[in-house]
């Protein structure tokens, strides 16, 4: 059975959910053949929200169902390939007899070269009448640089997207190295229960999810009820394949993830993507309890507020950690200077404030030069020392060796977890190392939901098939056996350190050989 889920999930890892070819029942789709404009796919609700039958549709040009005037309008935009001036487009249709309707339409060419027209409904803005991308940006951002911290950055970016959108909760959730996500950031309706500070794993999105979030920044489910719409005829005529919907507003999501969205009582969701150097960093994820949609206008506003407010996040995270690198670079210029001026360049490393304990920030270390040991702080004993050294001399053949659970990979530092759960040790030559140590540093992991039952399985039509988890009850994961984790700039400290004093090592050495002659 397990082995059946494993292939379950692999094939979840590839399912093309760009190309389901069916869109969410709350607009229309019309895929046009260029340069006249005539369609030839369009969503089956077509029929009922424009007021002309599905055969007509598909025998017209654009110009046959929309005011003529107003497709020229269109066309001459669509000239220079450039959307932005386009979209949206303020479309207005005669549906049965004299009932004008206005949508907003959206234009794109698709990977196939394809146009596509989607209407969405237009919503008057005369109740929001400050909203100007100008006015919204300015207020937040004005706001967002009096903040340092990038936490309470990401605090004030979830309040006003909410402030903006009116969703029922609004989470700032950001992917770690091994893709589980953390909310980080909340804002919500008081009565509902908080999932700041929850973690949820990777499985929750697919690959296939991940990559299109990276072309399609902006995504909007307005009911997850929804019945889907399929496409008229399903197989596009010119391509001879199912319409490729990565870039669409429209496209329908995955019923894995609607069902996923109905386990947690989500009705409506708008996803925004947060970009760093072209790679996932995290997403703005934002719930409504009931059906709820926000015009595409207010959804631009709320990307480009997560572009702009994000490069300033980026900054942040930067600045902090240049910060630190610039402390780690102090400390090691002054050892460096200490073993220069002390006969022996151990004395420099530990006799000094700072010491060799500052350049990594740990709480233990031991030079093993010579077959001497010269311990700091909190260390496992000279034995079990020597024993950890014939461990790394048989194992590690890097530069620099880190880990922030030595206990996991070599089982007899069990014993002493509590001053050395965490290792970063750098060779110097032969049997020659200098180790610094940290404890173990018992970690809760709150999870949103049991993270080993992240889905579960049921059978349909005689087939085996994953479903995502009925229950997002908080679920406690005790880490023991780890310490905190290295940092990258601790570990590169450690390495800058190591040729340090190699060029000490052989610098005295030399003068020895010369004071011998
Ligand atoms: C998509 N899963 C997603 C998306 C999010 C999550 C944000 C993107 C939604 C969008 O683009 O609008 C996950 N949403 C979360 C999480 C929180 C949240 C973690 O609000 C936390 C608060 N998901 C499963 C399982 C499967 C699965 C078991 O848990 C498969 C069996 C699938 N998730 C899945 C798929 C998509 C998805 C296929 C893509 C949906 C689509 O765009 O078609």
């Amino acid at each position: 059975d397990l082995s059946v889920q494993k292939i379950e999930l692999n094939r979840l890892e590839q399912e093309p959910i760009h190309l389901y070819n069916r869109i969410q029942a709350y607009g229309v789709i019309l895929v046009l053949e260029e340069p006249d404009l005539n369609v030839i796919q369009v969503s089956q609700n077509a029929e009922s929200i424009l007021g002309i039958s599905l055969e007509e549709i598909l025998d017209s040009k654009l110009e046959d169902i929309f005011d003529p005037f107003q497709v020229d309008r269109l066309k001459e935009g669509l000239v220079d390939n450039n959307f932005d001036g386009l979209n949206p487009s303020k479309i207005w249709a005669r549906v049965r007899g004299d009932e004008y309707v206005v949508f907003d339409g959206v234009f794109h060419r698709n990977g196939e070269g394809l146009l596509i027209l989607e209407l969405e409904p237009a919503v008057s803005y005369d109740n929001i009448p400050f909203l100007s991308f100008y006015h919204l940006a300015k207020a937040s951002i004005n706001q967002l640089e009096r903040t340092a911290k990038l936490k309470d950055f990401c605090q004030i970016i979830v309040e006003e997207v909410r402030k903006l959108t009116g969703f029922d909760r609004v989470m700032l959730y950001k992917f770690d190295a091994e893709n589980h996500g953390d909310v980080i950031a909340e804002a919500k309706r008081e009565e509902l229960e908080p999932y700041l500070g929850l973690r949820y794993p990777e499985s929750d999105i697919p690959a296939p999810a991940r990559k299109l979030f990276t072309a399609n920044w902006i995504r909007i489910i307005p009911d997850s009820h929804g019945e889907p719409v399929d496409m008229v005829p399903a197989i596009n005529p010119l391509t001879e394949q199912p319409l490729d919907l990565t870039l669409s507003i429209l496209r329908s999501p995955s019923p894995c993830h609607l069902e996923y969205l109905h386990n947690m009582g989500v009705g409506a969701s708008l996803t925004i993507s947060l970009m760093k150097d072209n790679k996932l960093w995290g997403l703005i994820a934002c719930h409504h309890i009931t059906p709820k949609f926000v015009p595409y206008e207010l959804r631009k506003a709320c990307e480009f507020l997560g572009r702009v407010v994000f490069s300033e996040i980026s900054v942040k995270e930067e600045t902090e950690d240049y910060d630190y690198r610039m402390k780690l670079n102090y400390v090691r210029s002054r050892l460096v200077e200490y073993m220069s001026e002390e006969e022996n360049f151990i004395d420099g490393l530990i006799k000094h404030d700072p010491n060799l304990l500052d350049l990594t920030d740990a709480t233990g270390a031991a030079i093993c030069f010579g077959g001497n040991y010269t311990l700091v702080g909190q260390t496992p004993d000279e034995e079990d020392l020597n024993y950890l050294i014939g461990w790394l001399q048989k194992n590690v053949k890097e530069e620099v060796f880190y880990t922030d659970s030595l206990p996991r990979i070599y089982p007899d530092a069990r014993k002493y977890k509590d001053v050395a759960s965490g290792l970063l040790a750098i060779p110097i030559a032969k049997r020659n190392y200098v180790l610094w140590f940290r404890p173990e540093v018992i970690q809760t992991v709150n999870w949103g939901g049991n993270p080993n039952k992240a889905y579960e399985t049921t059978t349909e039509d005689g087939q085996l098939r994953l479903c995502p988890r009925k229950s997002f009850n908080l679920w406690k994961e005790t880490v023991r056996l780890k310490s905190l984790h290295w940092k990258p700039s601790e570990i590169n400290a450690a390495l800058e350190l190591r040729k340090a004093i190699a060029n000490t090592i052989l610098y005295q050495a030399e003068e020895l050989a010369q004071l011998a002659h």
